[in-house]
């Protein structure tokens, strides 16, 4: 929700500053995030990240494609809830807090069709 609050915020300010331009505001992920990239061919800028550190992180993604992306870890077969980030088009970027335990991570797109773009994260 504070995220969601900040957003809009800065949304606001940057379209405030923008001159009457029509192009969309430039977001950016917030510096010190860990950042994932959609690429094209449906996959992730890499098929492992890591090792990050066990605790808060916060991961920022980056759509590099043409298409909808969205970025979800699982641990097993058990999906970390309340942390989902998309990214619509190419430029889009999104980032989120999330605090993860040791272990190993699947980044996963959930969006159809895209059952292959998968990438492992090691948390320690
Ligand atoms: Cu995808």
């Amino acid at each position: 929700m504070k995220r969601l609050i900040s957003f809009s915020a800065s949304v606001a300010l940057l379209a405030a500053c923008g001159g009457g331009g029509t192009s969309a505001p430039v977001e950016t992920v917030p510096a010190g995030a860990f950042v994932v990239t959609a690429v094209s061919g449906l996959r992730f800028d890499a098929e492992s990240y890591g090792p990050v550190t066990a605790g808060p992180i916060v991961f920022g993604y980056k759509n590099e494609d043409s298409i909808r992306h969205t970025l979800i870890l699982a641990k097993g077969d058990t999906k970390v809830p309340n942390f989902k980030l998309e990214v619509d088009q190419s430029g889009s970027v999104d980032s989120g807090p999330v605090t993860l335990e040791a272990g190993t991570y699947t980044l996963i797109c959930d969006v159809p069709g895209h059952n292959n773009m998968k990438a492992t994260l090691t948390v320690e």
